[in-house]
């Protein structure tokens, strides 16, 4: 069986761990505490050497990137709907997963560090940043937007596929982040309707203050 290592408290671990269950993938979760730094431990450092999170152990495979993770996931238990084997659905899909990791993500991930990282750690966001990130993040959303302005769905024509679940992952904490997204409706409303009500997304739900479900049951 597959094993993950992750924290399914931070982005891009949900997404891979969403994402393994809309695509019906078994897996085995490690555990790898982000906040004690777990990632960075020399066990975990042979399996991913950017000391991140997450990554996949399938045999002989070792592969980090969480797009990656959910490619080779989907292709793995021959999951279509998730991943269309289409040469040009495919394209697309592929299209938004690197959009994702290379503009979307980090413009999301300063919200975060300082909406809700900076707090929890005793300090504050610093105002200075998030005006200078604003206009990026506009500029990117209102591209998401109008992709979504005449589909429920951000590729293929179906269900959701893998790259819904990659780009929600970013505005996985929207609220506590403060992402503005209210100036964009078909976003919005995909985000909301959509992935939100997705079982895979309410099963790996995580709330303010980085808290899990299994966490809370606990408290
Ligand atoms: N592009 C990578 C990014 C992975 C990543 O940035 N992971 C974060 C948590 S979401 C992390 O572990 N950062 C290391 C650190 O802050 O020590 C992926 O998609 O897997």
């Amino acid at each position: 069986m597959m094993k993950v290592y992750a924290d399914p408290i931070t982005v891009n671990c949900r997404k891979v761990l969403a994402g393994l269950d809309l695509l019906g993938a078994p897996y085995e979760l490690v555990h790898v505490d982000y906040f004690k730094g777990e990632q960075k431990s020399p066990a975990y450092l042979a399996i991913n050497p950017n000391a991140s999170i997450p990554a996949l152990v399938d045999g002989d495979l070792e592969l980090w990137e969480s797009n990656a993770m959910l490619q080779y996931a989907a292709d793995r238990v021959g999951n279509e709907e998730a991943y269309p084997r289409d040469l040009k659905l495919r394209a697309d899909i592929n299209r938004w997963l690197l959009w994702e990791s290379s503009s979307w993500f980090p413009s999301c991930y300063v919200f975060l560090v300082e909406n809700c990282v900076k707090p929890l750690l005793g300090s504050q966001a610093d105002p200075a940043v998030l005006d200078a990130q604003a206009g990026q993040f506009h500029k990117l959303a209102g591209i998401l937007d109008r992709r979504l302005s005449d589909r429920t769905w951000v590729a293929g024509t179906r269900g959701p596929t893998i790259a819904d679940i990659a780009l929600a992952a970013p505005m996985h904490l929207h609220g506590w982040q403060k992402l503005p997204i209210a100036d964009h409706p078909n976003l919005s409303r995909w985000l909301f309707d959509g992935v939100e009500q997705l079982p895979c997304w309410k099963k790996t739900w995580v709330g303010e203050g980085f808290i899990t479900r299994k966490a809370e049951a606990a408290a």
